[in-house]
């Protein structure tokens, strides 16, 4: 790292943190509603955003007020492959009524989130989520967050393996400070219960160091027939390679990511670039030179390029390669040949493997809560403390119950149903591949509305494909409020991003299988007119499709001219 060169001021904040502390522990504890700018920066380390009521801040200026914040927490616990059990999942649902908005959130990487946390009980809520032996240490924060793993929860080794591969990195990289004891857990009664949160209890961080990292870093691990975890879309995507039902290793793909800022050309989507391949004993050693090479040399200077994406992206995957074979110790070999072919969201009823049954229920956009058509909340209550089921969250902030006996399934579909909730046969091709960010009223750095906008949406679609005999299709539309990409709209099949207020660019040309970046098709679309520029290129799809292709595929063959001039003039005859 050049001498010279400024660094960011976050990482000043971290350095003189004392290893994520700050002044946390006093601000705690004093009459403010809200932490100062430097913890705020910390607290995402420990798993906390502050946020505002942005609905709230928009209707006191609308007033004329001034807009005086509604400061509140969203709360992220960090999952690793989503999996959980019935007691913490209801933990979670009790903790949203008890403490947050009400609602609880799936995310867009097999995490949980509450919101509308206020800060006198931040403390209590933490504590909560390590008493039922989860953990928020790292769900944010330059550090390694949540390790995914494709979530299907077969009784077969190689899903066992890779689950527990997850557990094994999501353990190895976890941050080793006790600051989130001091602060959190302190007055807690067990060792025990220390443990789950620290993931060690040294004083020292040996693979972070007192920096941290320059940028968050993510991880995923799937598999070549089920890529439910994006593959290509994490700083370091671990793909497994099964021989005769055993994972015989993975290919290492570094440097996939989606954030980008259209006003700041250095910024790109990357999809990540297959490395090396790594034995099953040799992968964590790998994945912790990869995160160490990206330590030593990512930037620190500028936060806009400091992912891992823009390393390699400098530097050229050889150079890369060849520095993170120093440090690991020793030559790797070139990835296998084999890629994805498939995607497995395991919507509606499987046979896992050893005579029970796993059922998978779309949550639209992860939301879970009750309202007067849906009871969702009461329904997964019900459900958990009827059977007892294991819980996976899923990439598409949906989840599955496991371990259901065949005689109980009619009764867990009965209690869905009770509760007004949509069996996967009653849910439509386009909204059980959709999904949207979290974006307003929560999300401080929304343009536009997101999960509020896209059901919305979902129903004109619905009308539209049924019209022109296109339901069946299966193809990804996934929407967020602003460029920054948090449910991966870049390689959609359709990705619509929050531009400026009620406007979204519209890309096309991704696809489900997520091995392909989507490209801009209009920019600055009004949301009301969002879904008659999607039902005519669906018209265009129709008429020109060549055999079974995919309507990515379509629109990536077709390029971005050839549709928008077809469009037009279908358009101008409509009219
Ligand atoms: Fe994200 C920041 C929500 C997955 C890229 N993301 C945020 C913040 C914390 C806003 C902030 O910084 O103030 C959002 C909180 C909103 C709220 O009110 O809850 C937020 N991100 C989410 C979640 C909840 C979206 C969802 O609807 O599910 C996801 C939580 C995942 C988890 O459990 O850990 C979430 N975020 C993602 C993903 C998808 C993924 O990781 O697979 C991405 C794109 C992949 C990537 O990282 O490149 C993503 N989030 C970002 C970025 C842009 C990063 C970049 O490199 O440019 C930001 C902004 C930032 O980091 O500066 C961001
Ligand atoms: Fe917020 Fe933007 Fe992420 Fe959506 S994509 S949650 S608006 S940061």
């Amino acid at each position: 790292m050049s001498e010279t060169k400024k660094l960011s001021p976050v990482e000043g904040i971290k350095e003189s943190s004392d290893f994520l502390r700050g002044s946390v522990a006093q601000e705690l504890v004093d009459e403010n509603d809200h932490f100062n700018k430097d913890n705020m920066q910390l607290l995402k380390f420990h798993g906390t955003y502050q946020q505002d009521d942005r609905d709230a801040r928009g209707a006191a200026r609308a007033k004329g007020g001034k807009s005086a914040k509604a400061y509140m927490f969203m709360v992220r616990t960090r999952i690793p492959g989503g999996k959980l059990t019935s007691d913490q999942l209801l933990a979670e649902i009790d903790l949203c009524d008890e403490i947050g908005n009400t609602t609880l959130r799936i995310t867009s990487r097999q995490g949980l989130q509450l919101h509308g946390v206020v800060k006198e009980n931040l403390q209590r809520c933490i504590q909560r989520i390590n008493e039922i032996q989860l953990s928020t240490l790292a769900a944010c924060g330059d550090v390694e967050r949540n390790v995914m793993c494709s979530p299907a929860p077969y009784k077969t080794p190689v899903y066992l393996e890779a689950q527990e591969m997850a557990e094994r990195l999501a353990d190895h990289l976890a941050p080793r400070t006790r600051a989130y004891h001091e602060i959190w857990l302190k007055d807690l009664e067990t060792e025990e219960k220390e443990l789950v949160a620290s993931g060690g209890g040294e004083e020292v961080e040996p693979l972070y160091g007192p920096t941290y990292l320059p940028r968050k870093f993510k991880t995923g691990i799937g598999f070549t027939f089920d890529n439910y975890v994006d593959i290509y879309t994490h700083d370091l995507g671990l793909l497994a390679i099964v021989r005769d039902d055993k994972i015989v290793g993975y290919n290492v793909i570094v440097g996939g990511g989606q954030g980008t800022t259209p006003s700041a050309e250095k910024t790109f989507p990357a999809l990540g670039k297959p490395m090396c391949f790594a034995t099953p004993e040799q992968v964590v050693d790998v994945a912790t030179a990869v995160i160490k090479v990206q330590r030593d040399f990512g930037n620190r200077e500028d936060r806009k390029v400091a992912r891992l994406k823009y390393l390699i992206h400098d530097w050229g995957l050889e150079k890369f390669k060849a520095k993170v074979e120093e440090y690991y110790g020793g030559p790797l070999p070139p990835p296998e040949a084999e890629d994805v072919h498939a995607v497995n969201d395991c919507v509606g009823w499987h046979e896992q493997g050893d005579g029970k049954w796993f059922y998978g229920l779309n949550i639209e956009n992860g939301r879970i809560k009750d309202d007067e058509q849906m009871q969702l909340k009461s329904a997964l209550r019900e459900v958990c403390r009827r059977f007892w089921p294991g819980i996976k969250l899923t990439p598409h902030q949906s989840l599955l119950f496991t371990d259901i006996a065949g005689e109980d399934k009619a009764e867990l579909e009965a209690i869905l149903k009770k509760h007004g909730v949509k069996l996967s046969e009653e849910i439509s091709n386009v909204r059980r591949w959709s999904m949207a960010c979290v974006a307003w009223p929560t999300c401080g750095l929304s343009i536009t509305e997101s999960e509020r906008a896209l059901p919305g949406m979902i129903d004109q679609l619905e009308t539209e494909l049924a019209r022109l005999g296109l339901s069946s299709e299966q193809f990804t539309v996934r929407m967020t409020g602003c460029p920054n990409g948090c449910a991966r709209p870049y390689n959609s099949d359709v990705g619509l991003v929050g531009r400026a207020k009620d406007k979204y660019t519209v890309f096309l040309g991704g696809r489900l299988l997520g091995d392909r970046l989507n490209t801009i098709y209009k920019d600055h679309v009004p949301a009301d007119e969002v879904t008659a520029e999607l039902a005519a290129v669906f018209a265009y799809f129709k008429q020109d499709r060549a055999g079974g292709e995919s309507f990515g595929d379509f629109c990536h063959r077709k390029g971005m001219d050839d549709i928008r001039s077809w469009t037009e003039e279908y358009q101008q005859a409509e009219v």
